[in-house]
């Protein structure tokens, strides 16, 4: 058994001479797939020990022409799949592999990081890193958006901490990085027409704990290193509740002209921005602007969530200014599943995350055209404890041990929705617990490998998964992550 996390559709290991990468060997690839080759020949130089050079491809169809006598791992854009769904089949790929070669083929370059990905695993999981085995992988996703939410606003992490979690996506063929950017404890993105944000609102954390911000360089790499590995970043502004950084930064957005005190507690649901305040409707507009402008992709996340001080007429409204504001940015909505309560355009993406309330809201603005993101706290909400008495975490959707986070079903969880309105499955990882990189990836490994898994791969085995999740051990200690050690598998380090 090969050990592939997500477990690929189809594995045909076929028991002829592997493929060796040697001195010599050449990653070869057209111009569009730059990207993956860099990737790819990373990989292998790393796994090698010596350098693996890219070279052009040449021309579709030519590629076992004179000019490549070299072994070689070939990229080639191609291989549409008719008859599957477009979102799902263009993140498809084949990986073939024998004596003389390796060819990963997929439809997109995003397809293309999905292979590179498997070919990491085949060389970082087994005994020998620099033999890839006689396999043909034919490969797809189940689910289209497959994600991590993290939250930067209670504890900060820096952005190179950010890019280690996004090597992390990568690996695990997770396509999308949410950013929680704002909360009542900091505001952690500096936007050009609103810099008292950052300014006044970024230095402290929970606890007391330092803050910090990304500088819009900051964010244009974070973005771009993601984007070089088929990564989507959606960021997070928080509104009407979780406002408290924004409360204490802009005067001008408290009824009362005075701004609140800097929180450094752990309480939710206190703070809110007020329609009626005039400086409201301005501030949605800048910052959703700003945050378009400087972030490509098409959804920008509005929050929504546990507006606890907002009365739900001026709920409906100020989510209503929000969603106006991503729209006039030219981008689509995604929000908390409390924006069901509100008129939403067709094609919002309702992210469902709280599994003790009642899911009808949800279900039906499915059923009037919204796609749901599926979050389920007591599944995939990473900040929770792997089991009582653990150091880190809070518990409040309960304990979450590898098999919790492994052993769901996206289609059936939610009584009465609509398995095609389900857009995909996110993580989430909160960090009022959670101070530094070592305790985010503590949390996130491995049960962030179960649920790509459960986004990725169409049928679960909890049996066939945590036989070919221990090796991934030896990885992450080479890497330097940090990870719990779940005694629900036998690890291999
Ligand atoms: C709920 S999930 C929250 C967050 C907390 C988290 C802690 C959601 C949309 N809101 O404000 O940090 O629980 O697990």
């Amino acid at each position: 058994m090969l050990p592939l996390v997500p477990r690929p559709a189809s594995i045909r290991t076929r028991g002829g001479a592997p493929f060796a990468i040697v001195p010599g060997t050449v990653v070869l690839a057209p111009a569009a797939a730059a990207g993956p080759a860099e990737v790819v020949a990373r990989v292998l130089g790393e796994a090698a020990g010596f350098v693996v050079p890219v070279q052009r491809a040449p021309d579709e169809g030519s590629r076992h022409g004179a000019g490549t006598p070299r072994p070689a791992v070939v990229l080639t854009l191609g291989g549409e799949q008719p008859g599957v769904a477009p979102d799902r089949a263009r993140e498809g790929y084949r990986l073939t592999a024998d004596a003389a070669g390796v060819h990963l083929t997929s439809p997109t370059v995003d397809g293309l990081h999905r292979a590179a990905a498997t070919l990491r695993q085949l060389l970082e999981t087994r005994a020998t890193s620099t033999i890839i085995p006689d396999v043909q992988i034919d490969d797809i996703p189940r689910y289209a958006w497959r994600g991590l939410s993290v939250d930067v606003a209670r504890h900060f992490l820096t952005a190179a901490d950010l890019e280690s979690v996004i090597e992390l996506l990568a690996a695990y063929k997770l396509n999308v990085l949410h950013v929680h950017l704002t909360d009542d404890q900091g505001w952690r993105l500096d936007l050009p027409s609103r810099p008292e944000l950052v300014a006044r609102s970024s230095a402290g954390a929970v606890g007391g704990d330092p803050g910090g911000a990304y500088s819009v360089a900051d964010w244009a790499r974070l973005v771009r290193h993601a984007a070089a590995r088929g990564v989507t970043v959606v960021p997070e502004i928080d509104v009407p509740g979780h406002v408290n950084a924004a409360l204490h930064a802009v005067p001008a957005l408290n009824p009362d002209g005075v701004a609140p005190e800097v929180y450094q507690g752990t309480a939710v649901g206190f703070s809110s921005l007020r329609r009626d305040v005039p400086e409201t409707v301005p501030f949605l507009a800048d910052v959703f602007a700003d945050l378009a402008a400087m972030t490509p992709g098409r959804y920008l996340h509005l929050g929504g969530d546990e507006a606890h001080h907002t009365p739900p007429d001026e709920y409906v409204r100020l989510v209503g200014a929000a969603v106006q504001a991503v729209r006039a940015a030219g981008r689509e909505v995604v929000g908390w599943q409390e924006i069901a309560a509100a008129p939403l355009p067709e094609g919002t993406v309702v992210q469902l995350w709280d599994t003790r309330a009642d899911p009808a809201p949800v279900v039906a603005a499915a059923r009037a055209g919204a796609r749901v993101l599926l979050s389920p706290a007591d599944r995939v909400y990473l900040d929770m404890a792997y089991r009582p008495g653990h150091p880190l975490g809070l518990d409040w959707a309960g304990c979450i041990e590898l098999h919790d986070a492994y052993a769901w079903d996206p289609a059936t969880t939610v009584p009465g929705l609509d398995p095609a309105a389900v857009i995909g499955v996110e993580a989430a990882i909160w960090t009022e617990t959670l101070r530094t990189r070592d305790d985010v990836m503590a949390m996130l490994l491995p049960r962030l490998a179960a649920v790509a898994e459960v986004a990725w791969s169409s049928s679960g085995d909890w049996e066939s998964f945590r036989e070919r999740v221990a090796p991934h051990a030896a990885s992450w200690d080479r890497a330097g992550l940090a990870w719990y050690p779940s005694p629900q598998v036998s690890w291999r380090r």
